[in-house]
């Protein structure tokens, strides 16, 4: 067939236009299948990956982690009224939580006869550690600094290769796999992830060993999760235990207590891997575009109601 020289043009813009279409589609289909995000940061300034869902492929990362064989240590504080929610904790993450793998839960608490009886897999086994109660919950939750520090030197060293430390008041609802081991691994606080970095609730005293300074700072990270190797949680655990610790001495509590600790330590030590909030959410918050899967969320809880203290 020939066409009429000016009708080529229009011919030409036609084809032209096809392929563009088809060069469109067949990119869209193949980055979605490619597990590539683009609406989020999926990547650190000091190159240590940021995991969301659609950045990596679960099969393919099971497939390399799961013949290493490793055990990981899971400590979960739940004192005095906490109690309540190690139920939920536990049997949700039987269904979510490094499914397939060796699992040691270590739940520290003071109430050891209320701690509820869960079924576990195969390979998974759950310790109980006595630990004392307080009449403040910032004590109870700064020192978990220091009871995992020596947990770690008593036994945990010996019987794991990763340790997660994190939260009893959530619940898993998605997967939380092998795609969050690494050296050092931080979870990016849900509450924090859009803001930028001079709002960020850092310890701001210089009085304080916590303190960061407002052109200071990486994330605001979560107090809820800390993880990786078993000797670098216990390099990390001790060194905000001291400094926690040094504090008090000197009359002064950070503005959040370990979680102040846990980010001036990581503004100084790096992570190796960074959790989107997918790996910490909060239920009060709603569901945002970029946080297509919720992994590990806090439960909505009353603190007047089980805190020791207001
Ligand atoms: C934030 C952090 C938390 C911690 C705290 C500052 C998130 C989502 N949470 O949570 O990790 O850094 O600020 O101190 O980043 N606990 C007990 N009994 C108590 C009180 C606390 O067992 O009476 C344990 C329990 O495991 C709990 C954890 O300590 O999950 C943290 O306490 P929280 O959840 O009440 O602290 P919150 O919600 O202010």
């Amino acid at each position: 067939m020939r066409f009429s020289s000016n009708a080529k043009p229009y011919v030409l813009l036609v084809i032209a236009g096809t392929v563009l279409l088809l060069g469109y589609v067949y990119f869209s289909f193949f980055s979605e299948s490619l597990n590539r995000r683009t609406d989020v940061v999926s990547v650190t300034p000091w190159l240590a990956p940021i995991v969301w869902e659609g950045t990596f492929d679960p099969v393919l990362i099971d497939k390399i982690y799961k013949p290493m064989n490793l055990t990981i240590a899971t400590t979960v504080f739940a004192v005095g009224k906490y109690v309540r929610f190690l139920q939920d904790f536990l049997e949700t993450a039987e269904k979510h939580f490094m499914v397939g793998f060796h699992v040691r839960y270590y739940v520290f608490t003071d109430r050891p006869h209320d701690v509820p009886s869960v079924n576990m897999f195969q390979g998974r086994h759950l310790s109980v550690i006595q630990v004392p109660g307080s009449n403040r919950w910032q004590e109870i939750s700064a020192r978990r600094m220091e009871f995992i520090q020596t947990t770690i030197e008593r036994q945990i060293r010996r019987e794991a290769d990763y340790i997660f430390c994190l939260d009893v008041d959530s619940k898993f609802h998605a997967r939380w796999g092998s795609e969050s081991l690494g050296r050092l691994v931080a979870v990016i606080h849900p509450g924090y992830y859009e803001q930028s970095r001079d709002r960020f609730p850092y310890e701001r005293r210089l009085a304080s060993t916590a303190y960061i300074p407002m052109d200071e700072g990486d994330y605001y990270y979560g107090g809820a999760m800390i993880g990786g190797f078993v000797e670098d949680v216990y390099t990390l655990t001790k060194v905000c235990r001291t400094r926690f610790e040094e504090d008090a001495g000197n009359s002064i509590e950070a503005a959040w207590q370990e979680e102040s600790h846990l980010n001036r330590y990581l503004l100084d030590n790096k992570p190796s891997k960074v959790l989107s909030p997918e790996y910490l959410w909060q239920d009060i918050k709603a569901k945002t575009k970029q946080v297509k899967v919720i992994r590990f969320s806090a439960v909505i809880k009353n603190n007047a109601e089980v805190r020791p203290n207001v």
